[in-house]
C-alpha cells in the first residue's frame, strides 16, 4: 500500500495531482483544511490537504468507493465552464464547492462519532473510568448491559469519593454485588428422617440430566450415605434409559423404567422407604405440548418435593429465559447449569437467575460421573464473572 499527502489550493486539483501520480484506483483516506499560515496569510497558496492510498489489493473496495464518491473523483462531467465565464468567477465556484464537500466529511464523521459516543454515553454516563472498565470486564464475560450497569453504579454509592478510581476497591465492591445476585444457592435438600422424598430432572433433550442425575446418585450414596432410588420416564429413546440402568448397575441402586401412569404409582409406592428418588424425564422440546402435557400429567402422580430444571450454560442467555418460561407451568423451584466447562464466559448464569429469580442447586463442569458437579459458591462465581480474558 502506497500512502501520500497532497497540498493544494482546493479540493479538485488536489485530486487532480493525485489521480495524476497515484493512478484512478487511489482512495482517499482523509481530507482536511489546512489553518491559514499565521506568517504568510493569505499568501499561502494551499488551503486543503488530501492523504491518498493505493493498493492493488484493494481493487475491489477502490472500485467501489469510487462509485460512491463520484463527486469526488469524476469532477468532470460538471467542468462544464463557459469559456467566457470570467476566470475569479470559476475559482469561488470550486472553492464553495471543495468547501462543501470538505464539510459534509466533517459532518459525516461527527455523526459516526455521536453516534459512537450517544450508545456509550447512555449506557454508562456519569460513571467513573475505573467503574467503566469493570462494566466492560462484566460486559465482555456475557453479562447483559444493563446488569453489568446496574453492578457498577452501585459502586459510587458504596464508595467514598477518594476510593472511586482505586481498582482494588471497586472490584471488591463489584464482587460483593455480584455474590447478592448469586446468594440464593440451594443444593437438593431432604429432610433428615423423611423419606421418599422425590426430585424432578426436566429441561431440553441433551442437557445432561441423565448425567447429572447419575452423579447426584452416586455422591449421595456413596458419601452422603443416603439410600437412592431412580425411575425413568424417558423411553423415547431405548439407549436414554440404558444410559441411567448402567449407571444404577454400577452405583448398586434400584431403577424403574417406566411406561405409563399405572408403572409410575407402583414405582414411586416401591421405593417410598428410600431417602430420595429421582425421576429422570425424556428431553422435552417445549413447543411439543403433547409431550408437554404427558410430562405435566406425571408430576401430578408423582407430586414431586422439588423439581429441577437443568439448563446447559452452552445456551444464550435469551433462550435459557424463554426455556425456563416454558417449563414454568411445572413450577419449578430450582435449577441446575451444566456444562460450564464447555463455554469461557458465565454471564448467562447471571442473566438467567437474574431474570427468573430461582435457586441455583448445582453445576456442573463435565462429563465425569461423579466427579463433576459442585454446589456453586458465589464468592468463585463472581470472581469468574470478572475475569479479564474475554476483554479484547
Ligand atoms: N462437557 C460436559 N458435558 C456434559 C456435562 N453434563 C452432561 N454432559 C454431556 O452431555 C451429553 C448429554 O447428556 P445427557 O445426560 O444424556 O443429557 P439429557 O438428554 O439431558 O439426559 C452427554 O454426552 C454428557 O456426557 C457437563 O457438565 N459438561
Ligand atoms: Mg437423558
Amino acid at each position: 500500500m502506497k500512502i501520500k499527502k497532497y497540498v493544494a489550493k482546493d479540493f479538485k486539483s488536489a485530486i487532480k495531482q493525485a489521480q495524476d501520480e497515484m493512478g484512478s484506483d487511489a482512495i482517499i483516506l482523509h481530507t482536511r483544511q489546512l489553518k491559514k499560515n499565521r506568517f504568510l496569510g493569505f499568501l499561502s497558496p494551499y488551503h486543503v490537504e488530501i492523504t491518498v492510498a493505493v493498493d492493488q489489493n484493494l481493487k475491489v473496495n477502490t472500485d467501489l468507493k469510487r462509485e460512491k464518491n463520484t463527486t469526488y473523483w469524476n469532477p468532470e462531467p460538471k467542468e462544464t465552464i463557459a469559456p467566457q465565464k470570467p476566470e475569479m468567477e470559476d475559482m469561488d465556484h470550486s472553492a464553495s464547492e471543495d468547501q462543501l464537500l470538505l464539510e459534509l466529511q466533517q459532518m459525516k464523521d461527527m455523526m459516526s462519532d455521536i453516534k459512537l459516543k450517544m450508545h456509550e454515553v447512555g449506557a454508562i454516563k456519569g460513571i467513573s473510568d475505573t467503574a467503566q472498565h469493570f462494566y466492560q470486564i462484566l460486559v465482555s464475560n456475557n453479562v447483559n448491559q444493563d446488569i453489568a450497569l446496574s453492578i457498577v453504579s452501585s459502586i459510587e454509592s458504596n464508595l467514598p469519593a477518594q476510593k472511586m478510581d482505586d481498582e482494588t476497591w471497586v472490584r471488591d465492591v463489584c464482587i460483593n454485588v455480584l455474590q447478592e445476585y448469586i446468594s440464593d444457592i440451594s443444593p437438593i435438600a431432604s429432610t433428615p428422617g423423611k423419606k421418599g422424598h422425590i426430585v424432578f430432572m426436566v429441561g431440553p433433550t441433551g442437557v445432561g440430566k441423565t448425567t447429572t442425575i447419575a452423579k447426584l446418585a452416586a455422591n449421595m450414596t456413596f458419601l452422603e450415605r443416603k439410600t437412592v432410588a431412580l425411575i425413568t420416564l424417558d423411553t423415547y429413546r431405548v439407549s436414554a434409559a440404558e444410559q441411567l440402568r448402567t449407571f444404577a448397575e454400577i452405583i448398586g441402586i434400584p431403577i424403574s423404567v417406566v411406561f405409563n401412569s399405572t408403572d409410575f404409582k407402583d414405582a414411586v409406592h416401591a421405593y417410598q422407604d428410600s431417602d430420595i428418588i429421582f425421576v429422570d424425564t425424556a428431553g422435552r422440546s417445549p413447543r411439543n405440548l403433547q409431550q408437554m402435557e404427558e410430562l405435566r400429567s406425571y408430576l401430578n402422580i408423582g407430586r414431586p418435593d422439588e423439581t429441577i430444571l437443568v439448563l446447559s450454560v452452552t445456551t444464550h442467555s435469551q433462550d435459557l429465559i424463554n426455556i425456563y418460561r416454558q417449563f414454568a407451568p411445572m413450577k419449578i423451584d430450582k435449577v441446575i447449569f451444566t456444562k460450564l466447562d464447555e463455554t469461557y464466559s458465565y454471564g448467562q448464569i447471571l442473566n438467567t437467575i437474574y431474570e427468573i429469580n430461582k435457586p441455583v442447586a448445582y453445576l456442573t463442569t463435565g462429563q465425569n460421573v461423579p466427579d463433576d458437579i459442585e454446589v456453586p459458591d458465589p464468592l468463585h462465581l463472581a470472581s469468574l464473572l470478572l475475569r479479564k480474558d474475554g476483554l479484547a
